[in-house]
């Protein structure tokens, strides 16, 4: 069912200067930067690789206010790994077929992620603590186009 870790999401207080650390430490390159109002966040990928099943990134996160899921956790625990988003070749699919089994799904249908994805989340309680995300890329970020 999962193709790929199509990212690693980061909990970070300042969204640019951590764009400028993965650039200058990593040699990184910024894919796309978003604001999503729905999800409370501003953010950025940073391209890591393609593969054969498509592309990975490091996606970094800035809470748009406190009362975000990334603005709790950064006052919670702070800066740090904040989810895993696995690539899956069908969201919905995989959101049927993960529900009947005993993990709780944040999103019932899929919904707007980074560039163009459509995303869903598995509650962390239920996935050993972390926070998990899957992400259906869009047509023509597919199959390592
Ligand atoms: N990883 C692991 N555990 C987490 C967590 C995380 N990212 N966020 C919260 N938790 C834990 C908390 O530590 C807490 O555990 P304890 O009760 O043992 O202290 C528990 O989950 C409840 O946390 P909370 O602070 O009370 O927060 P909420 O229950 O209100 O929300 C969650 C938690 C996961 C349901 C919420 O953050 C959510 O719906 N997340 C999905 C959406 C999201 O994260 N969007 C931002 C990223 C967008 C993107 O990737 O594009
Ligand atoms: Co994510």
């Amino acid at each position: 069912m999962l193709t790929r870790i199509d990212h690693v999401g980061i909990a970070c207080h300042d969204l640019e200067e951590k764009i400028a650390f993965y650039e200058t430490t990593f040699g990184l390159v910024l894919a796309s930067r978003e604001v999503n109002e729905a999800q409370g966040v501003k953010e950025a990928m940073m391209h890591v690789a393609d593969g054969p099943s498509g592309s990975s990134y490091i996606q970094l996160l800035e809470p748009l206010g406190p009362d975000t899921p990334v603005g709790k956790f950064l006052a919670k625990r702070g800066e740090g790994v904040h989810h895993v988003g696995y690539g899956v070749d069908d969201v919905a699919a995989a959101l049927e077929a993960i529900g009947a089994k005993d993990v709780r799904l944040l999103d019932r249908r899929p919904r707007h992620g980074s560039m163009g994805a459509s995303i869903a989340f598995l509650h962390p309680k239920d996935v050993g603590g972390v926070l998990t995300e899957l992400v259906q890329a869009s047509e023509g970020q597919h199959e390592g186009e």
